[in-house]
């Protein structure tokens, strides 16, 4: 495997569905290549861009959040970061590791919260300025197998956020939508089962990551 130019590489999936664990583990065997790696995440990635993840995961008190609050958050998070990380990097010719991109944004807030799809698509568009994934990673399993990995998180490591804390029709919604998109984009989005050992699904991705790296 020789990284010759800049590339993007996204995870996406279902609360639990192991991307962070995944993350790390294709960090570290693209390091062991020697090559250059960022991994970062949204909402986040930049100063500004992880004080809007405060807000949006963390909000809380007599207020509730619009749903149309919510995706403009993620929009903006999602612009700071496009701009001030991730281009520059791919153009300096790292790969870019993303937990979670636009695809998240287009599942739980335009088919989760029923928000006009089209509407979201463009924002999407608008917010990444032309910087769209070479590959997602789509881990896919039932929302109930993610709810009890982070239900075991959350004793041990404190509270769920408010998308986490969702009912369980939200999470079906969820996971469905990203099925669809990645049933619309088969070049670009790969489904990979999160069922098996993480060991298991490493070998997976790094067959596909071949292809782009
Ligand atoms: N969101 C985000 C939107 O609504 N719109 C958007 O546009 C964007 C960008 C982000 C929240 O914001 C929402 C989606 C989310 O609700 P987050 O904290 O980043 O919040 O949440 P997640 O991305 O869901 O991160 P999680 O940590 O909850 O899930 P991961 O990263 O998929 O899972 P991971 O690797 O942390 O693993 C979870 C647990 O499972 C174990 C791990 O050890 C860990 O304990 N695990 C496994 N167990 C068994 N088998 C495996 N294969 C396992 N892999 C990991």
């Amino acid at each position: 495997m020789n990284c010759k130019k800049g590339c993007f590489i996204t995870f996406e999936g279902p609360e639990g569905a192991g991307k962070s664990t995944q993350v790390k583990l294709l960090r570290q065997a693209l390091e062991k290549r020697g090559i250059q790696t960022i991994v970062t995440r949204e909402p986040g990635g930049t100063p500004l861009a992880e004080q809007l993840r405060d807000i949006v995961k963390y909000h809380e008190g007599d207020e509730p959040m619009a749903a149309e609050t919510e995706l403009l958050l993620f929009a903006a998070s999602r612009a700071q970061h496009v701009r001030n990380l991730i281009k520059p990097a791919v153009a300096e010719g790292k790969v870019v590791i993303c937990d979670r991109f636009y695809d998240s944004t287009t599942a739980y807030q335009g088919y989760a919260r029923s928000l006009e799809l089209d509407f979201v698509q463009r924002l999407n568009m608008f917010a990444i300025a032309g910087c769209k994934p070479d590959l997602t990673i789509l881990l896919d399993l039932p929302p109930e197998a993610g709810f009890s990995r982070t239900a075991a998180r959350a004793e041990t490591q404190g509270l769920n956020d408010r998308l986490e804390n969702e009912a369980l029709d939200f999470h079906l919604a969820v996971r469905s939508a990203f099925l669809t998109i990645a049933e619309q984009e088969p070049e670009r989005v790969k489904v990979v089962s999160a069922l098996d050992a993480p060991e298991v699904i490493h070998c997976t991705i790094m067959e596909l990551i071949e292809n782009v790296v």
